[in-house]
């Protein structure tokens, strides 16, 4: 689906605009159901719900109901004729797309990197997420100035960031942790790197709540984070187990 057709849904879906289309009607013309292949939408690990105030349920449901699925389903499409997609990690896979068939290396980065980019989204959220603690914290501290002038360095690197993207911590083997934004579903996996935690910036993370101001989105979002899921991923980072 076109970012423009994207848009359109979701201001259909939320009323902003009157159509002469009820707002359902436009869901029930929505993707088919996704056909069966080897890439699988992660289910939510919380209700819809569990992030609010801070992210609406609505938001929650089209962003993994309908972005991640189309991510997905995309991949399961390439795999009909290049089965071999399925059979590499996907890390690996991510760091080796320039031996993806050039006719289908955009849509590999795009929708392999929106795949591995919300599986890990979703899953460094969560209701009642705690404080960053242990090593985590001290390598906070140790390489990102302190949580506050890291949260405050994210959050510009994240306004920075135009138009659609991410904003990421990543994390070397060794533990050292660096602020990194990538334009649209790319990924610092595409470098080899790993990544610690991130946050979408695309309109669709925030839009019916936040409209235009990403600043107020990137702000609340800290409210999310699972500090615990963190703290396990920097673990398996210096462990050398860490995947996407
Ligand atoms: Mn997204």
């Amino acid at each position: 689906m076109s970012l423009l057709s994207r848009r359109r849904l979701m201001i259909a879906a939320t009323g902003l605009v009157a159509v002469a289309a009820a707002p359902r009607l436009v869901f029930a013309q929505g993707p088919a159901a996704p056909p069966d292949g080897p890439f699988k939408l992660p289910p939510l690990p919380y209700p819809a719900t569990a992030l609010q105030p801070h992210i609406d349920a609505r938001t929650m449901e089209i962003h993994h109901g309908k972005h991640h699925q189309a991510y997905v389903t995309a991949m399961n499409n390439f795999t009909k004729d290049h089965p071999k997609l399925a059979e590499i990690p996907v890390p690996d896979l991510l760091a080796r797309l320039g031996d993806v068939p050039e006719a289908i290396r955009t849509g590999v980065r795009n929708n392999l990197g929106g795949h591995a980019n919300h599986s890990m989204f979703w899953q460094i959220m969560g209701p009642d997420g705690g404080k960053p603690a242990g090593e985590v914290l001290a390598a906070i501290d140790r390489d990102l100035g302190g949580m506050e002038k890291f949260q405050s360095d994210f959050n510009a690197a994240g306004g920075r960031q135009f138009g659609s993207g991410w904003v990421f911590v990543t994390v070397t083997k060794d533990g050292k942790l660096a602020i990194e934004a990538r334009p649209n579903q790319d990924t610092p996996l595409m470098d080899g790197k790993r990544v610690l935690l991130g946050n979408d910036v695309w309109e669709h993370a925030y839009y019916l709540n936040y409209q235009n101001r990403r600043a107020d989105y990137l702000k609340a979002w800290w409210n999310t984070v699972n500090w615990t899921k963190v703290g396990e991923r920097y673990a398996a980072a210096k462990a050398g187990t860490l995947g996407i």
